[in-house]
């Protein structure tokens, strides 16, 4: 159980839907997809809404990226949020570390709040910055032995503008800047990308010989999102 105390400013616990901006009243009907445990406090800043991984996926996830090699036991999720997928991988059980990099204050605490919520938070270290300076320089030597997760901002909901989004000008930071930081620092690498993601960008970063595994996460039998895969996997 998480202590009751009130949320900070920019934080909220939404109880009604009056209370919801009209822009995130979609996602506020989705909240006990998101978190099953919603209505035990979860915490959320508004921009979190937009690309928190709903639970389900992130548990499906968490299963998946279980099948890294067994030397790898640290887990990094680079891009924290409010803590969906950090949770799910700490519930899994199967790291031995995990860091949770957030650079925004306000949804960072939501992700050790919601930890609390699932009594995971005590199995997280959790690091307040931007994970491009803080893989390089705090977490270097962890990174050898670590899986690097990232779910990184796709530019807003707009995303579903696109027949085929281009991962070229994802927005803030595009996918070869994202593989090119992580790979630098693991060789097991999974971002969490758009479903209508541009197969054939993903495609150049299949080593000669080897299959890139992509996969989509489904729920109600519609893609939420995808998965790629850079590094070994054991076949599913
Ligand atoms: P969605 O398409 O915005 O909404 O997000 P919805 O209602 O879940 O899908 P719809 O088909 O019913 O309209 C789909 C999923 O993508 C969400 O559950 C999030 O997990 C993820 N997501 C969405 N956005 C905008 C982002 C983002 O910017 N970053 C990340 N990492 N995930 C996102």
């Amino acid at each position: 159980m998480a202590p009751v105390t009130d949320p900070p400013e920019g934080v909220h616990h939404y109880e009604t839907a009056d209370e919801v901006p009209f822009e995130i009243s979609k996602y506020w009907h989705q909240r006990y997809e998101i978190f099953s445990k919603y209505d035990e406090g979860i915490w959320m800043t508004d921009d979190a809404w937009f690309g928190v991984t709903p639970e389900p996926v992130a548990r499906k996830i968490a299963q998946d990226i279980a099948n890294a090699p067994k030397s790898k036991n640290i887990l990094i999720d680079a891009f924290a949020g409010a803590g969906g997928n950090t949770i799910a991988f700490a519930l899994s059980g199967r790291w031995n570390q995990i860091f949770a990099i957030e650079k925004d204050p306000k949804a960072l605490a939501c992700a050790k709040h919601n930890a609390e919520v699932y009594g995971v938070a005590k199995k997280i270290w959790w690091i307040e910055g931007d994970s491009f300076t803080v893989l390089p320089k705090r977490l270097k030597q962890s990174a050898k032995n670590a899986v690097v997760f990232g779910s990184p901002p796709w530019g807003g909901p707009t995303y579903t503008d696109f027949e085929v989004f281009d991962l070229a000008v994802m927005q803030p930071y595009s996918l070869q800047q994202l593989h090119d930081a992580f790979s630098a620092v693991s060789s097991e690498v999974i971002l969490y990308l758009p479903r209508t993601s541009d197969l054939q960008q993903l495609a150049k970063y299949a080593k000669k010989g080897e299959k890139l595994k992509v996969a989509h996460y489904c729920m109600r039998g519609a893609s939420k999102a995808m998965c790629v895969f850079m590094g070994t996997f054991e076949a599913d």
